[in-house]
């Protein structure tokens, strides 16, 4: 038996690998664990049985044998210290890896999501054009940060790790932004990542769900 993440039935990004099942996705790719997904709809996604998986009603979870969990960064997490391939082996190492993969969950992330969710949701308001350059100087500064950081480096620890691979998923975010135009060099590190088979087969596979998804409404 393999273990089993859900997914979105349909994401509403139309496949372009935003939602949190593509970083769990790329981590079982990267260290070479086959795996079967659930797709649910949101409604699905409401009902008792998906929250007693997860109590938030939200995807992804990963359920193996009689383990189940629920945070992207949870699972990712599990997998790395399961698998060989995404943690250092040495102690000092795992720990610097591991402080990177909640740099991009707790520093990274939020800012990220909250432009662009502003961008998605309240562009028709009053408020919006004030908000959109105080939404993004949050992100630019960490992004020069981060750009500082990781300097003429491959990856944010020595080799490419679990913490690159959520910060790069965390980056991915801001794909329409623009924002990554103004460092080339974080730039760079994202299209890395993305040029990693492991990266490449977790997305196609995702997006084989919507494309999938819209040839059957066709029909
Ligand atoms: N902290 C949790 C984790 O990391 O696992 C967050 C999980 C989460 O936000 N899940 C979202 C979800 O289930 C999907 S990924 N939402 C349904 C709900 O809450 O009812 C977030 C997401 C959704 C869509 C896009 N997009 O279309 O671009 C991007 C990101």
């Amino acid at each position: 038996m393999h273990p089993t993440i859900t997914a979105f039935e349909r994401s509403p990004d139309r496949g372009r690998g935003q939602a949190r099942d593509m970083r769990v996705r790329w981590a079982l790719e990267e260290v070479g664990q086959p795996y079967d997904v659930r797709l649910v709809s949101f409604e699905a996604m409401k009902q008792p049985a998906h929250r007693a998986l997860h109590p938030f009603g939200q995807i992804p979870t990963y359920e193996d044998g009689d383990l189940a969990l629920f945070e992207s960064g949870a699972i990712v997490l599990h997998l790395a210290e399961r698998h060989d391939g995404l943690l250092p082996k040495d102690s000092n190492g795992r720990a610097r890896a591991i402080a990177w993969m909640f740099a991009a969950l707790s520093t990274m992330e939020p800012p990220i999501v909250e432009l662009t969710m502003a961008m998605l949701v309240e562009r028709d308001k009053s408020w919006y054009a004030e908000r959109l350059p105080l939404l993004q100087d949050r992100v630019r500064i960490r992004l020069g940060e981060l750009s500082r950081r990781l300097g003429k480096a491959d990856w944010l620890a020595g080799a490419f790790s679990a913490g690159d691979l959520m910060m790069v998923t965390v980056l991915r975010r801001l794909n329409t932004s623009g924002l990554l135009d103004e460092y080339p060099d974080i730039a760079a590190y994202v299209a890395r990542g993305e040029a990693r088979p492991a990266f490449r087969r977790a997305f196609d596979a995702q997006l084989a769900v919507f494309t999938g998804a819209a040839r059957s409404s066709q029909s």
